[in-house]
Parts: C-alpha cells; structure tokens; sequence
C-alpha cells in the first residue's frame, strides 16, 4: 500500500487530497489532507469519488478512430498521422478552430501547451469555455486595470460584509474565488460577527446560509449594483482610497438609476437597495463578489464592471478584508499594451474578439457560413460544447459538416463522437498537477504541485499529445519545453530540474516568479502544499492602465449603458430560465446521481397552478423544445424556471440561444431566457 497527497484537478477550490493505493495502483481510499495549509482536510463527494472517475471503465485508454459512425482503436502512431494528413489537406488557417473547455484551465498541459498550439495554427477562429462563462469579467478588470488577469477577489477570511450576487458556492465550492472549504469560510465570517447577503432568483443552499437572501429577476443585477452605487452618491457615502479617473462619468451615469426605477425592474424593493448600500458603506470591511449567475447574462460586463466600481467607492478595493489581487507562484506579468478589445471581428456575425478569442456562441456560424474563412478543421480540447454552449443542438448538427476533427479528451461523448480521431490524455494519477491559474485567484497565497503517481507506460502524457499536435501544425520536431525556455528571458542563467518538460518549465516559472526560494525541488520537499500568507495591496503597481490609474469610467462600458437604459422598459417575460448546479455535479462529465442532484424543471407552485402544470412538461424558447419532469418549490422566484446543465437526458442548452450574447465580452447568456412552459399535448391516437 502506498500513500500519497495529491490537489484534487476537479474544482476551483484545489483541495489537497490523501489517496491510499494498492499494489496495482489502485486507490483504496481518498481522504482530504489534513496538512495541506489552506484546505486543512476538506473534502466534497466529488473529491472523494476521484479513485473511482480515475478508473472509470469508460475512459479511453488508446486513440480512437472514427470510420463512418463506428469507432476503432488505434496506435499513436497511426492516429497522430491521420491527423497529420488531414493537416496537410489545410489550405487556408483561417479555416481551422480550436476550442478548449474547462478542464483545460485546470491542467498542467493546458497552462503550457494550449498557448504555442493556438499560436501555431495561426487563426482567429479561437474558442474556449470561457465565453460562455467569465468572459464579462475579464473584459471589465482588462478595461478597469489595464489587464483581463488582474481579477480581485473577496478576502473571505477577514473581511466582515460578503454581498454575493450569482453564486452559489455551496454547490460550487466557488469560482474566481479559490477556497477550499468555502462553507466552513462563510460559518467562520458569520461567526466572527460579519455579515453575509446572498442575491439570487433562487433561496440556494448558500441563501440558507446567509444572514440575508434577496430575490432578485434574472438578468437584472447591473441594475441593483447601478442602483447602490446611485445611493453611495446621493448619500454622501464615498471613501475612495484610490487614485481613480472616472468618477463623475460614473455619477453621471448612475443619475440614471434611482431606487425605485431599479426595483421595478429588478423586483428588489428601493428600501432594500438603499439599505444594502447604507450596510456596505458603512461596514469596517466590505466586499461585492458576483460569479457565474451574472456573467452569463444580458449585461454581464456591466455588472461585472459595477461589482469592481462598488468596491472602489466603498474603500474596499485593495485592502484586507476587500476586494484583492493575489499573488500566484508563477505569476508572470509582462508590460504589454493597455487591454483593448474587438481588435478583430468574427467573419459572419462582427462580433469583438475579447482575450483574443471570439465568442463559443458564434462558432456554429462559422462552420456553417460558406466563403472563404469557413471552419472545416477543428481541434477541441477537453470541452463538450454540444452540451455546454447557447444552442448546443445546432453544433451537434454543424460538427458533422467538418472536413476534420481531432478531440483531446478521454472520453467518448456528445462532442468527441463527431471527432475523426480522439486523442485520451492518460489518467488523473498519471498526471503531475499544478494549478497554473486558479493559484492566481486563491484567497490566501499558496502554493502545491503533485507529481504523477503512476507511469504513464506507452501512451503519452496530455501535455506530450499537445506538444505532438504543435509539431505537426509547426512542421518543426524539435524539443518544444527547450524551445519555450531558451525563449524565455532570464531563463538562460538558471538551472532547471524535472522529470519531464512541464515539470521543467514549472521550474523556470517558480524561480523567476515573485517569491524567492520557490522551486520546482521547494515544492517537492513540501508534498502538503505551502502557506504564502494573506493576501497583500498590490495598487497602484499591478496597473497597465495608460493613465497608470484604476480606470472607473472606461469608454466601452459607459456606451453599453445606453443598452441597460434601452432595457429598462422592455417588457418583462412572463417566464425566464436560469441554470443551477449541484455539488454532486461537474459540467457535463461527472455526475453522481441520486438523492436532490436531478435534472427537473424547479417552478414556483404559483406558476406551476397557474399553468396546469403536474409531473411533466414542456420548455420552448427561441431556440428549440425539451420535455421535463417538474418540480414546484418556493425557493425559486415567481416566473422563474431553473434547469441544471450538462445532462446527457435533458440537454439545456437545446433551450439557450446563441443570439444573445453579452455585448462586450460576447458572452452566452444562459440566465434570463425568455420561454414558454405548457402542459405536453396528448397525442390522441382516434
Ligand atoms: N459541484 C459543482 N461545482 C462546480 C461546477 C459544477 O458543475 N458542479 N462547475 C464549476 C464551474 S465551470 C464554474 S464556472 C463554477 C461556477 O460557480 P458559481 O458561480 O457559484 O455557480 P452556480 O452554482 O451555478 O451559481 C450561480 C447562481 O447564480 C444564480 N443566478 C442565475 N441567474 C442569475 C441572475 O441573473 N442574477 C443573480 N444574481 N443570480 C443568478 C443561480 O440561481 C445560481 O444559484 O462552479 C464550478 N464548480
Ligand atoms: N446552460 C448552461 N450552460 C453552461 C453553463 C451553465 O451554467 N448553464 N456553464 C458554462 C461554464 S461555467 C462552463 S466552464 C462550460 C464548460 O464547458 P466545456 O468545457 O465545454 O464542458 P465540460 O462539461 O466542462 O466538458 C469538459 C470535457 O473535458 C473532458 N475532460 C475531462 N477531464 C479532462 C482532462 O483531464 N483532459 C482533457 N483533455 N479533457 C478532459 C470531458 O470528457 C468533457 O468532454 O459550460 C458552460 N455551459
Ligand atoms: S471541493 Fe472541488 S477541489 Fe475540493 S474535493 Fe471537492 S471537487 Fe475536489
Ligand atoms: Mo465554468
């Protein structure tokens, strides 16, 4: 038997893990580690069940090959030919895509590899999960602090008042919030006198949890946060510890939001709002935090941009207890041009690219729009965007129109069944894990590599499959890790160690990143992970803006709120969809059924009798129909439906549209949208 402590790679939270394993290397046990400095022994079902996704039966252990719609095994070899003939046949790059999901962003490979694979395609048709996720959020820091990274995070630990629109983190466990035992963080700010204020068109398990839950319509919190920034002026509420531009433009602006106008649109009374405004101001330490339930909306942006604009006014940006930036061990930030976007357009729709990338919800129109630039070769990368993206059903469809698909997943399912050839990285405990990114949104500064545990015998490491697609694009065979690091300044003088590529470009990163004495040889004589203590005030030295100041106003944003005012008398659907998840859950490839984690349609009694509605119905919206099993519950919000995504037997986004996007950051809006529920018409067979 042997032990061993590893970061579990599923969620944001980067909890330590303790796994025991047997003889042939199978885990006998998962625990969470008990020394690992910042989860401190927390673990969800998710995290426990990792042995058994480990050693899911179903995973691929060799490359597939698709002929027809029948699949058969084949060598490496034989299948990273295949696709370099088909690379062969490409004439144009701009008739090439790649798309990488989420799991991409939490693996080692994705972190070094994504970036010289995307670069050596040399095309803009380039698509991630991303937008059709925290997109808004990216655009409203890149345009507020001059870079999409410098994203603040609530200091949980010491702050005394969390406003939390959007998120749900005790399903969640937290996003653009890295937090291990996000629960227990919450229990110790109430117990410590603070106060927690959940917004939500749900009373979710983190409402219950709250000191406070407000219901608020769906789509409508750039309104709320428009209207508590219009308080903090009108009452004379300001603290402003920055050096900012901005700050009459957005008085200006917020003239335009009273109270009463934002609680006819929003539902949440103008006492409430002025109160919450009032409650922020005046607390010792305060912080704003919205996550996904309002970045996948209709104004994302704005209200990503009025969270951060909240937090300024307040005091509450840069100091403990505030809104902070941390400090990752490998952060790397070079001075680059103050962040722009729409620096390019999409080929059919015109829509910004944003981060360089154009948004998911356009990729099925590039595919399917004859002329030149049209996608016909496309690589996607542990992502599922048949299941994940606004109108997923119409890329089920585009995808078949492909010349060529190669899919980097291990799995076979509703995207990778469309590949001519599927590429399986190896299994979790083959893999080394370092949390390149989410290490840059930790709530406390820390620190943890695991190495694999197992070997890798014949088939290549994801990181390998990666760096193999780059050669065969590149035409160039050779030592790609050696490539990047004789590129990297600073990088000659020092000594690198690790077993593999990416363990060395680890190496380099730590030891020209901002701690002194982290190392590749630091983190391995610290299996646990390390502590690099609370969060530090990084303003005004993280700024790229030009003016070198926090930029309140910035010109883009403030031109959207002649769409948030244009929106204020539209009329109000009769019903709205909005998503949920379930800690039980990952996205659309992890679910362990059973108990409250299902798929129904979650309707408010008042709806469900007015509607006629018992056991079964169906949704309609602009984009297509599904059939559901209901379920009334009180928590949800009169004229609200809630349905969760990522589930093979009810594909929600067959219902999502991928014509509404969040203008800015052309981000998906998956919350908000507009449908019809009914009574399934009996087919009468007279
Ligand atoms: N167990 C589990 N954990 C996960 C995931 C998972 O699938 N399962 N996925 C991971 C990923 S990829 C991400 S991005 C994060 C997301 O992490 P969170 O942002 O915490 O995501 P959710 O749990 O979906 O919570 C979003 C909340 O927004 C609410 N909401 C919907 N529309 C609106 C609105 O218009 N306004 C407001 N104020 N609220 C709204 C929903 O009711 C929901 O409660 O979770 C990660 N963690
Ligand atoms: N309606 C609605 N739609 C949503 C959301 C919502 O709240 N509502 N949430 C959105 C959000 S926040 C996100 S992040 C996206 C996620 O969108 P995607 O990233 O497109 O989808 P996932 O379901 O995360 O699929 C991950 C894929 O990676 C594969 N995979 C798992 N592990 C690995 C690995 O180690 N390596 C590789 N290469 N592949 C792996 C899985 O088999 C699966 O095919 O979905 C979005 N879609
Ligand atoms: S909370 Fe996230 S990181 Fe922690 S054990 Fe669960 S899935 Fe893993
Ligand atoms: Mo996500």
């Amino acid at each position: 038997m042997t032990t061993v402590h590893r970061t579990c790679p599923l969620c944001e939270a980067v909890c330590g893990l303790t796994l025991t394993l047997d003889d042939g290397g199978h885990v006998t046990s998962v625990r969470g580690d008990k020394d690992d400095p910042f989860s401190k022994g927390f673990i969800c079902p998710k995290g426990a069940s990792l042995g058994k996704l480990d050693e899911d039966p179903e995973r691929l252990t060799r490359p597939v090959v698709r002929e027809g719609d029948t699949f058969r095994e084949a060598s490496w070899e034989e299948a990273f030919e295949l696709v370099r003939q088909a690379w062969s046949q490409v004439a144009d790059r701009q008739s090439t895509a790649i798309y990488l999901g989420n799991p991409s962003a939490h693996s080692m490979a994705g972190a070094l590899y994504a970036t010289p694979l995307i670069k050596s395609l040399g095309t803009r048709n380039i698509y991630s999960a991303s937008t059709a996720d925290q997109m808004p959020k990216h655009v409203a820091c890149g345009l507020m602090y001059g870079d999409p990274l410098s994203i603040p995070v609530p200091d949980l630990d010491r702050t005394d008042y969390l406003l939390m629109l959007g998120a749900n983190p005790m399903e969640s466990n937290g996003s653009l919030c890295t937090a291990p035992d996000f629960p227990g963080r919450l229990k110790a700010l109430r117990r410590r006198g603070g106060k927690v204020v959940v917004v939500d068109p749900r009373r979710t398990r983190t409402a219950d949890k709250a000191d406070e839950h407000v219901f608020v319509r769906p789509g409508t919190d750039a309104y709320l946060l428009f209207g508590l920034v219009h308080t903090l002026f009108a009452e004379d509420l300001l603290d402003i510890g920055l050096e900012v531009n901005g700050l009459d433009q957005v008085e200006a602006q917020a003239k335009h939001f009273p109270p009463d106008v934002v609680a006819r649109r929003t539902g949440v009374p103008a006492e409430t709002v002025v109160r919450l405004a009032r409650e922020l101001a005046a607390a010792e330490r305060a912080v704003v935090y919205a996550r996904i339930g309002t970045c996948t909306q209709e104004y994302g942006t704005l209200a990503q941009w009025l969270v951060d604009v909240l937090n300024v006014l307040t005091g509450n940006l840069d100091r403990p207890g505030g809104a902070m930036f941390p400090m990752g061990a490998t952060e790397s930030r070079p001075r680059r041009k103050p962040y722009r976007t729409g620096r390019w357009t999409s080929r059919v729709r015109q829509l910004p690219e944003a981060n360089g990338e154009l948004p998911v919800a356009t990729l099925a129109d590039e595919i399917e729009t004859p002329g030149e630039g049209q996608v016909r070769f496309l690589i996607t990368v542990g992502g599922n965007p048949v299941m994940s993206a606004p109108n997923g059903a119409r890329l089920d469809k585009a995808f078949e129109q492909l010349d060529f698909m190669v899919s980097v997943d291990p799995w076979l399912n509703d995207t990778t069944r469309h590949a001519n050839v599927i590429l399986p990285p190896p299994r979790l405990l083959q893999s080394g894990h370092f949390d390149f990114a989410l290490q840059g949104f930790a709530v406390r500064n820390y620190t943890r590599y695991s190495r694999p545990v197992l070997p890798l015998g014949e088939r290549p490491s994801e990181s390998e499959i990666l760096a193999r697609l780059t050669q065969i694009i590149t035409g160039l065979d050779g030592d790609l890790d050696e490539f990047i690091i004789g590129q990297t300044p600073g990088a000659a003088e020092l000594e690198l160690e690790g077993e593999s590529g990416a363990e060395r470009r680890l190496d380099m990163m730590l030891k020209l990143g901002p701690y002194e004495g982290l190392s590749l040889r630091t983190l391995l004589d610290n299996p646990h992970g390390i502590d690099l203590g609370p969060l530090q005030p990084r303003l005004p030295g993280l700024l790229k803006t030009e003016s070198g100041r926090v930029e309140l106003a910035p010109p883009q944003l403030v031109a959207d709120v002649e769409r948030l005012l244009a929106g204020l008398d539209s009329p109000v659907p009769d019903l709205v969809l909005i998503g949920r998840r379930h800690l039980r859950s990952n996205n659309s490839w992890m679910h362990l059924t059973g108990g409250s984690n299902t798929y129904d349609l979650h309707i408010h009694p008042s709806d469900a009798t007015r509607l006629g509605l018992d056991g079964s119905a169906v949704v309609r919206s602009a984009a297509g129909e599904l059939t559901v099993t209901v379920r009334t519950t009180d928590a949800i919000m009169p004229g609200v439906v809630s349905l969760p995504h990522g589930w093979r037997e009810m594909n929600v986004n067959v219902l999502t549209d991928e014509t509404a996007i969040d203008v800015p950051s052309g981000n998906a809006v998956f919350n908000g949208v507009p449908v019809t529920v009914s009574v399934p018409e009996v087919i009468n067979a007279h």
